[in-house]
């Protein structure tokens, strides 16, 4: 009989801490606003972790310190406690139910990734560019943009590369999160349902900027949305139109910072992780690292030299020192070169 009143006391004991462990754990607002359909999955699995962790917590604890006072040594009492040698009932019992609860978690975990990747055939898609240490987005329109614009409610579908180290696109309220693997392009849906704005960070350590590769991500209605994108493809026809199509040196200068070249090439001459542009279109017998020569530094040489730094290496520098720029529009590359030409 004294038995059952423990076992009474302490399952009731249990239940109760459990209770306002989850209770305490949640009011600690451990998630950021959710702001994605996939979110709500997401969600939902960390709130059942939650519960299974408050449960186990308490079990542990109120047994540990239920034995601790009630069972504790009486004044006057010397002698041993009684010997218990194993209970095949408990082993199979404390095998089994972790083992279902295991095999459960899979189970939901699985239904979960599929509600999570659940592929829309009408997602918008848009490319992502991380790169150290920025990001750039490019629209099927055709422009490019510095924030990642999208409207609410409707899936979208990056797809994402990266013309140097590992990243990682994050967007702590969509809660999926997706690395970006140089030579691959890797893909992420998420379907925005909370208009707001938002910030992408890289979440993979890639360099001494790391800390502030962060664009903005704004939510808009479907309306708003279109809007912004009739004014970025004005603003890029007019860009184009203005050039007539043509190489422009502007729009290549514009893409030396925007694309990190500055970091490496300097336009005054002095040598920096990469050789200096000044001079460089026109020159003759440019010498490489092999000893052989590039007899003319010309349109042709530089196309190569951007999309494959390694066919050919520049005296005093190294091999893979470069990344690779063969994911640029060929318009790009020429309006690169257009620039580079007017380095005298
Ligand atoms: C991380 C440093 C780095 C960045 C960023 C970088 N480069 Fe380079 N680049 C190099 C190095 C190092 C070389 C020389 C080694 C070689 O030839 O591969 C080089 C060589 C070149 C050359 C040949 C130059 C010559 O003197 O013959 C061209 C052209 C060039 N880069 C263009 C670009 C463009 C365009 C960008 C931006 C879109 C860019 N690079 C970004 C490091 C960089
Ligand atoms: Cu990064």
């Amino acid at each position: 009989m004294r038995n059952v009143r423990h076992f009474v006391t302490v399952t009731a004991l249990v239940l109760l801490v459990t209770y306002l462990t989850y209770i305490g754990l949640t009011s600690l607002g451990l998630m950021p606003l959710a702001a994605s359909a996939q979110a709500g999955p997401i969600d939902w699995l960390f709130d059942i972790h939650v519960m299974v962790m408050s449960f186990l917590f308490s079990l542990i604890t109120v047994i540990l310190v239920y034995s601790m006072v009630v069972f504790r040594r009486k004044p006057g009492e010397t002698g041993d406690g009684a010997h218990f040698e194993g209970n095949t009932g408990l082993e199979i019992f404390w095998t089994i139910v972790p083992l279902v609860a295991v095999i459960g978690f899979g189970i939901v975990g699985a239904d979960n990734l599929r509600q999570v990747r659940a592929v829309d055939p009408n997602a918008l898609e848009v490319r992502v560019i991380g790169y150290q240490w920025a990001w750039r987005f490019e629209y099927p329109q055709g422009f490019s943009s510095t924030t990642l614009y999208l409207p609410a409610n409707k899936q979208v579908l990056l797809k994402m590369e990266s013309p140097d180290v590992l990243h990682s696109f994050w967007v702590p309220e969509f809660r999926v999160k997706q690395d970006l693997v140089p030579g691959r392009v890797t893909e992420l849906r998420i379907t925005p349902n909370l208009e707001g704005e938002y910030k992408v960070r890289c979440a993979e350590i890639c360099g001494t900027s790391h800390a502030y590769m962060e664009s903005p991500v704004v939510v808009v209605s479907q309306t708003a949305y279109d809007a912004w994108v009739t004014e970025q493809v004005a603003l890029y026809e007019a860009e184009l139109l203005a050039s007539e199509g043509k190489p422009d040196a502007k729009r290549g200068e514009k893409l030396y910072t925007e694309l990190g070249c500055k970091a490496c090439h300097s336009l005054n001459g002095t040598p920096g992780t990469g050789p200096t542009w000044k001079g460089l279109f026109g020159r003759e017998n440019r010498p490489l690292a092999d000893g052989s020569v590039v007899a003319l530094v010309n349109e042709e040489y530089l196309y190569e030299s951007i999309t494959a730094p390694n066919a050919k290496t520049v005296q005093d520098f190294k091999a893979n020192a470069m990344p690779s720029f063969s994911y640029l529009r060929d318009s790009q590359i020429y309006d690169l070169i257009e620039f580079i030409k007017t380095l005298k």
